[in-house]
């Protein structure tokens, strides 16, 4: 019989690359949807016809328990978070509730299900196995570079400490009750569905905008800080992976190469054949609160164990991130009207 497996954050960046990569694996494919009428789903069943979706919300532990139950899954990916950044100091709350409390939310739900009673007296393992979406984030202001599993946390921002939490807890509920829980510390990854507010899609989007006369400049914040980019299609397979692994551990997935904001865009400029530095304005305005200078992964254990390496570069991710943007915006696509499906 095919495996089973559930998606939180189904209609998000990941949640589309890893339904895909998973039904190419024969496997029968559930994703949370939230909401009324949650506009991402009629797209999301255009490109992902093949998944079955139930309703639920990571706000909800009543919804995430009758999810489990009708379900039955034998594998659960917690992607559904508040992902940018930013958002989480505005709304620092909900992101505690939906990127933290939602991890909490889901893992009970997997433990009543599995019938792992608290304080049975040791590890009673349950069969789901469980995979969180952490986060290069958790790193924040590093203490070492590359980074590592067991590079100590600094979080810069409510979205780094609501991962933290999450990926904390998950480690516990391995320990308290046995259950095959796995983090994912994935750092920065990219593609022509990411957000159209994460940095890599505003100036692909940005650059396809000027290319075609549609815009005159580009407003970025700040241009210094590194990232580790990579191309989210490899980076679903190391999900993956980690929960076909012998035992449950925890893996940084990542390059293992840094680039700067201007680097980034220098390339993506240089993509449509165009010179950056005519069209970027810095905006005081986009700098965050509490910055995270740089992030940079040591792959080694995902490498070694999993058999995992990203396969994009930096610079075809790139290019394509901005041959996508400049056919969507050719093809009439209004840009204000603009959506990753
Ligand atoms: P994304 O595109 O922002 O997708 C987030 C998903 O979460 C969306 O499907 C969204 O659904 C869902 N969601 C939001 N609030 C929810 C709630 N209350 N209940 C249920 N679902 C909810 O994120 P992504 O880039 O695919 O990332 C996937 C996961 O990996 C996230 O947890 C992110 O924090 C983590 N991560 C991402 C990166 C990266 O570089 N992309 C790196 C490290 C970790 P709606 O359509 O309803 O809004
Ligand atoms: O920013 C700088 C900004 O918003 C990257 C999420 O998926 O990856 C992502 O978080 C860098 C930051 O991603 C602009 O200050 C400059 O230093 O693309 P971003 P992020 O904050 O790194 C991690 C691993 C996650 O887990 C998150 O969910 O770029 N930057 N100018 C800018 N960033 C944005 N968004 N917009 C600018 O104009």
């Amino acid at each position: 019989m095919a495996r089973r497996a559930l998606i939180t954050g189904i209609t998000g960046q990941d949640g589309s690359y890893l339904a895909e990569h998973l039904l190419e694996q024969g496997y029968e494919v559930w994703g949370l949807v939230r909401g009324q009428a949650n506009p991402r789903m009629s797209r999301m069943r255009r490109l992902l016809s093949d998944v079955q979706v139930v309703r639920g919300d990571l706000l909800d532990q009543g919804s995430l328990i009758s999810v489990v139950e009708r379900v039955q899954p034998d594998e659960v990916y917690n992607l559904g978070a508040i992902s940018f950044v930013p958002m989480s100091w505005e709304q620092a709350e909900l992101t505690a509730e939906v990127t933290g409390m939602g991890v909490l939310r889901m893992l009970e739900a997997i433990r009543v299900c599995s019938g792992v009673s608290r304080g049975a007296g040791g590890p009673a393992s349950g069969q789901i196995r469980f995979y969180q979406a952490s986060s290069s984030e958790m790193f924040g202001q590093v203490s070492e570079t590359p980074q590592n599993e067991a590079t100590a946390f600094h979080p810069r921002s409510p979205y780094g400490v609501a991962k933290a939490y999450g990926h904390f807890l998950t480690q516990n509920y391995r320990e308290s009750y046995g259950m095959f829980a796995v983090s994912g510390i994935l750092f920065n990854h990219e593609s022509p569905r990411r957000g159209a507010e994460f940095v890599t899609r505003k100036v692909s989007l940005g650059v396809a905008r000027i290319k075609l006369g549609l815009a005159g400049e580009l407003r970025l914040g700040n241009l210094e800080a590194r990232r580790d980019w990579g191309f989210a299609g490899d980076y679903v397979k190391a999900m993956h992976l980690m929960l076909g692994a012998a035992k449950p551990e925890d893996y940084v997935i990542g390059t293992g190469r840094m680039k700067s904001v201007r680097e980034l865009a220098e390339a993506a400029f240089a993509a449509a054949g165009l010179d950056w530095e005519r069209y970027v304005v810095t905006d005081q305005t986009l700098h965050r609160p509490a910055e995270v200078d740089l992030l940079c992964a040591d792959p080694k254990k995902a490498r070694a164990q999993l058999g995992w390496e990203p396969r994009v570069s930096f610079d075809e991710l790139v290019s394509m991130m901005v041959d996508a943007d400049l056919r969507l915006l050719t093809n009439g696509t209004d840009p204000d009207d603009y959506d990753p499906w």
